[in-house]
């Protein structure tokens, strides 16, 4: 009697949660037969009134029961809680793409894009592009480029010295002997980095950004010189653009140069970006003194080589028509609006 009403409930109940369509309707079947008066509460109940022979019987027969039910609720309630999971993602979906409405899109700074294009017309040109660190020894960055302790050249950069041995390094030529160090030529390197000075004027700043440029190879001289540095200017500049190279002095190279453009604001006729001269000195080069390629371990009797050091400030000046180095350190969002 006791086994037929269980299978009856164990089918009946089968059948509800199977065409349950909700959690609601499959928690009033879940009351139905495990509540207070659930039917299998109630026949739970009921079992101390059977003999002890069937006792066990019957036991076994309600705890299979029991449990092929709640198995059958669980899946059932896994079923609708996913299904409203899969509802809920499919109807809250977010477009991440969206730009928000007062999202504002920012742009890279003037000095960040001087540098990706100039470093882009270089690695078109074969260079490779190196770094190396802003916190620098004496040897690198003066000693090792013939420029020994106390000599006189050192006053031409004012330099933020850390210790006795150890400074901001005062021009990205410091990257120069490192290289050398390392590499055998034939090689063509460019550095693009942050290189500090005790300065502080409209034109200059205690933390400026170089590029610098080495190739070293056999039989390098000044007309490849001058010839890749007019390539490099003109498309930084555009093709009408007139170069000037005046000799000047640094002790790392021999003979050296300084290299003047036509003031892109005025085309050469004068005004205050130039201040009326029609030029903007720009970088300092040369051929590379062959004591420098000697101390970096380089036969200078076998190879010799080029260097040049951009100022980037002083292009980004040129380009964007500034006339004062300060803006770009300011961080003045009017400023660099304009700039985009
Ligand atoms: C040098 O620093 C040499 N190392 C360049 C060089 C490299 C020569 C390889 C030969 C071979 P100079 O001190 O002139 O040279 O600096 C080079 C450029 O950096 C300048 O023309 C200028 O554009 C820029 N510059 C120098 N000092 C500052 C400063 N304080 N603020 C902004 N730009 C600066």
């Amino acid at each position: 009697m006791i086994k037929e009403e269980l299978i009856n409930i164990n089918q009946e109940a089968e059948k509800e949660i199977e065409s349950s369509n909700d959690l609601k309707t499959l928690n009033e079947i879940r009351i139905k037969i495990f509540g207070k008066s659930g039917s299998i509460t109630i026949l739970s109940k009921g079992m101390r009134d059977l003999s002890n022979d069937d006792r066990p019987i019957i036991g076994a027969l309600i705890n299979e029961v029991r449990s092929n039910l709640e198995n059958k609720l669980k899946q059932k309630e896994e079923f609708f809680k996913n299904q409203e999971l899969l509802n809920k993602l499919e109807n809250e979906k977010v477009d991440i793409t969206e730009p928000s409405k007062d999202c504002e899109i920012g742009a890279l700074h003037p000095i960040a894009r001087v540098i990706d294009k100039l470093t882009d017309i270089c690695v078109e040109l074969g260079f490779s592009v190196v770094e190396g660190p802003e916190v620098e020894t004496d040897y690198y960055n003066f000693e090792a480029m013939n420029i020994p302790k106390n000599h006189p050249s050192r006053d031409m950069q004012d330099t933020f010295f850390i210790s006795e041995n150890i400074l901001l390094r005062s021009q990205t030529s410091a990257v120069q002997a490192r290289e050398m160090e390392v590499r055998k030529p034939p090689f063509k390197i460019i550095c693009p980095g942050k290189t500090y000075r005790n300065e502080n004027d409209s034109t200059h700043s205690p933390i400026f950004h170089q590029l610098e440029g080495l190739v070293v190879d056999e039989k390098i001289s000044m007309a490849d010189l001058k010839a890749m540095l007019t390539i490099i200017m003109k498309k930084l500049f555009g093709e009408d653009t007139t170069i000037r190279f005046r000799p000047s002095f640094f002790p790392f190279t021999e003979p050296s140069i300084e290299v003047d453009v036509s003031c892109p604001n005025c085309h050469g006729r004068g005004c205050s970006t130039c201040k009326g001269t029609g030029m903007l000195e720009l970088l300092g080069a040369g051929i590379v003194n062959p004591k420098v390629l000697e101390i970096s371990g380089i036969d200078s009797k076998k190879y010799s080589g080029f260097a040049f050091g951009f100022g980037l400030d002083r292009t980004a000046m040129i380009l964007n028509d500034i006339n004062n180095i300060r803006y770009f350190y300011k961080n003045d969002v009017r400023f660099l609006k304009q700039m985009k």
